[in-house]
């Protein structure tokens, strides 16, 4: 099974991980996670876990002491150990990648608050034979931590390992699945009874029976909606 590690200042925010999906597939015996606190491997009276930045500036670098023994204490098996340092700096997150690191067996998500965290973790795990290093952000916009970025991955991630889906066969045509000319094609939108809601109807081919103009209706509208997110 899996393993997933997760070192945060802010554990708290995985108690999301026990619900729904992820909390079934964890239940099930699909997934295993382990959440843990920075601070347990931070020094002195403060607990202190940051520090200023060389060279000055705004905020506040997370130090490299606490996160190179917290990695380290994880990463004890002779295995691949793949460690996600979630970063706005890092490379987009998309299906493509969900789908590659639900390969994966051992995750460790390394999740900086303030400015980051200091550049030489990254430099020292990919360095390691046993460890690739991604530095993954969530999208083109500033959160206050990897917290959030590491739920919103874990989810994408955790339902495509196999038996955790109900009905596997909602993986083969989803939106983001299909890639045509490099570019991840949308879902086609959805309808369900009634057929008539609030003077709005449902397209009449959908209520055809005819499935190849089902099918030829539905590709189109997906063409047109992928267009229109541009
Ligand atoms: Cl992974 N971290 C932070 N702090 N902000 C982000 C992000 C990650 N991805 C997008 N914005």
């Amino acid at each position: 099974m899996p393993r997933y590690d997760i070192i945060s200042i802010f554990p708290d925010y995985f108690a999301a991980l026990d619900i729904s999906l992820v909390g079934k597939a964890r239940a099930a015996g699909l997934v295993d996670i382990a959440v843990h606190d920075l601070r347990d491997h931070a020094e002195g009276v403060h607990k202190s876990v940051d520090d200023t930045p060389y060279g000055g500036g705004a905020g506040m670098v997370m130090s490299p002491e606490p996160w190179g023994r917290g990695i380290d204490q994880l990463s004890q098996s002779s295995q691949l150990h793949d460690l996600v340092v979630l970063t706005p700096a890092g490379k987009k997150f998309n299906q493509k990648m969900a789908q590659e690191l639900s390969e994966c067996e051992h995750l460790i998500f390394a999740c900086g608050r303030y400015e980051g965290i200091d550049h030489r973790v990254t430099q020292f795990y990919m360095a390691q034979s046993n460890f690739r290093v991604h530095e993954v952000s969530i999208g083109d916009y500033v959160l206050n931590g990897g917290e959030v970025a590491t739920l919103v991955m874990l989810e994408a991630i955790i339902r495509l390992i196999p038996g955790v889906l109900g009905n596997p066969d909602s993986l083969v045509e989803e939106s983001h699945t299909l890639i045509v000319d490099g570019e991840s094609i949308v879902e086609y939108p959805s309808y369900t009874k009634p057929a008539s809601w609030r003077d709005l109807s449902v397209p009449e081919v959908l209520l055809s029976g005819n499935h190849g103009a089902i099918k030829a209706y539905r590709e189109a509208e997906a063409v047109k909606r992928t267009k229109s997110r541009e």
